[in-house]
């Protein structure tokens, strides 16, 4: 059995030692420094694959996740040497009605790591280990369920028993690794995929006549051989926890496919960010966007927009009704930025240039003076991600005016709490830990208990010291998604339902949520999305109760 101890007695061990905690700042930020974003080795772009598809049968669905490594073309100058699920990234889609029965036969065929040190829960830790989470489905967060306390070492296998309400939404969820210390290493490496929840959107006629296209956004980050770097626990001055050199955004596991549609023809993208904290702002060269969903709960018509801005864990669905015969670039801008383009909320800071981008342009040795893109960061700099090609002839399809919405009755409000997004550091301004609260996560500390058959309303504020660099966080939630109601102080006419969102940057940053604790007892967590804060200890336990 490993040795755990906690930040506060290693922070003690360390300052006996005369050893202080000073890893390089710009690891807590999302993007590594001098990371290459590659665009794609010269070749036809390839058409925009599936994942392959397994639909539940009988009322059940079967599958055998084997996580393992594996050697993958992604259209990079190199085949990357990664984690994969079955051999594959993005794993395999599993599509299923309300009412199914879902059976994981999880096989932990990672490499075991050497005997560890003690391990420090706010730093990554047993990143062979593995579980499984599915992100957005309310079931059972225990026993062999939706329960991320299991741990699944190298060697090992757990039979997981998942069975969907009858009553569950239509939409797009997804599954991904959630071992506390392990996150970020298997989801940046490529472990995740969709699950298809099928139902009443599905059969809106002009949804149904769509072609669907499920897009699982991805950065897979890599040394200089393309090939999975190992995190560092206790980095130096100059080393990232998670090191990279070069980070791949693909779609569906390439990189800039291409997707083929014809003049008036509407198709149906089912997107999502399985990216390690990446804020992903889309947006569709000359086209609209008309969203349907997110996170698998869906609005009363369709939004239309002309962008999109999905935190890590978002899931956005949009009608796409192709213009004129073209080419058509879907980029993503900024991308992995710190600075996400929110649609309704005024830019946070009065230049382009932040303090975290400015404290960026130092750490690269980039003169932040002269105006412009050239001089972003490779990872902040807008790129395409998808290039679509309207060519031939189309019959004019139609969008959808109503949809059949998600809007569950919140029960009366027996709680109110404020959850706030917090950066431990020490009065040398040097990193010590994320936390909530000022807590960073310990398994061993009494979770927050909240009764079963109520709602509570939480303000969830980012607390970051706005004297250091700011971070963006991601708010999520398990098992339960929430009904946002007001941001930055003020109310929304029209409320959000989501089970991921965005805490811009800024300190003080804050929304409001309301969520019904119902159906479900058991233990499961909060966190911030960008993994790599669960990781260092943004996350906290939450228990319903009876
Ligand atoms: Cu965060």
């Amino acid at each position: 059995m490993a040795n755990r101890i906690s930040r506060r007695r290693a922070l003690q061990c360390a300052g006996a030692f005369g050893l202080a905690f000073v890893p390089d700042l710009s690891s807590l930020l999302t993007d590594a420094p001098a990371a290459r974003v590659q665009r794609t080795r010269s070749r036809r772009a390839v058409e925009l694959p599936q994942p392959h598809v397994l639909k539940s049968k009988h009322e059940q669905l079967s599958v055998k996740l084997v996580c393992r490594p594996g050697t993958v073309d992604m259209g990079a100058p190199l085949p990357v040497r990664t984690y994969t699920y079955n051999g594959v990234v993005p794993g395999y889609t599993w599509e299923m009605d309300a009412g199914d029965l879902l059976k994981v036969n999880l096989i932990n065929r990672l490499p075991p790591l050497p005997p560890p040190g003690p391990m420090e829960m706010d730093r990554p830790h047993e990143w062979t280990t593995t579980n499984l989470h599915t992100h957005g489905l309310h079931v059972d967060p225990g026993g062999f369920a939706d329960n991320v306390f299991l741990t699944i070492p190298p060697g090992d296998s757990k039979h997981l028993r998942i069975p969907i309400p009858r009553d569950h939404n239509a939409g797009l969820f997804w599954y991904h690794p959630h071992h506390h210390g392990a996150v970020t290493q298997q989801i940046r490496a490529g472990l995740a995929g969709a699950i298809i929840i099928r139902g009443d959107l599905d059969a809106v006629p002009e949804v149904r006549a769509a072609k669907e296209q499920v897009m699982v956004l991805q950065s897979i980050e890599l040394g200089n051989e393309y090939q999975l770097l190992d995190p560092i626990p206790n980095p130096s001055k100059t080393e990232s926890f998670f090191p990279r050199t070069n980070v791949l955004y693909t779609v569906n596991g390439v990189l800039n496919p291409k997707i083929t549609m014809r003049p008036g023809e509407v198709q149906r993208w089912r997107m999502l960010n399985a990216a390690e904290g990446k804020y992903m702002s889309l947006k569709l060269k000359d086209h609209d966007l008309h969203v349907l969903a997110w996170d698998g709960l869906t609005l009363h018509e369709p939004d239309t927009v002309d962008l999109v801005m999905m935190s890590a864990g978002n899931r956005v669905e949009v009608l796409v009704k192709a213009g004129k015969p073209g080419i058509y670039d879907l980029v993503l801008t900024p991308g992995s930025s710190q600075k996400p383009d929110i649609p309704g909320m005024p830019p946070s800071a009065p230049s382009w240039v932040t303090r975290s981008e400015l404290f960026y342009c130092q750490l690269m040795g980039i003169d932040e003076t002269i105006p412009g893109l050239q001089d972003q960061p490779p990872e902040l700099q807008p790129r395409t991600i998808a290039t679509i090609e309207v060519r031939g002839h189309g019959k004019n399809m139609r969008l959808p005016r109503d949809l059949p919405a998600w809007d569950q009755k919140i029960l009366p409000i027996r709680r109110k709490r404020t959850v706030g997004y917090t950066v431990q550091r020490t009065g040398m301004n040097e990193f010590v830990t994320f936390g909530i609260n000022g807590v960073p996560f310990d398994p061993a500390r009494a979770p927050y208990r909240p009764k079963l058959g109520t709602a509570e309303e939480w303000t969830v504020v980012n607390e970051c010291d706005h004297k250091l660099i700011d971070h963006a966080h991601v708010f999520h939630i398990h098992t339960n998604p929430f009904k946002i109601t007001w941001r930055n102080g003020t109310k929304l006419a029209t409320p959000l339902w989501r089970d991921t969102y965005v805490l811009t940057k800024s300190s003080g940053d804050s929304f409001t949520m309301e969520t019904n604790f119902i159906d479900f007892t058991g233990e499961f967590v909060e966190h911030c999305h960008v993994v790599s804060h669960e990781d260092l200890g943004m996350m906290e336990s939450i228990e319903v109760v009876r």
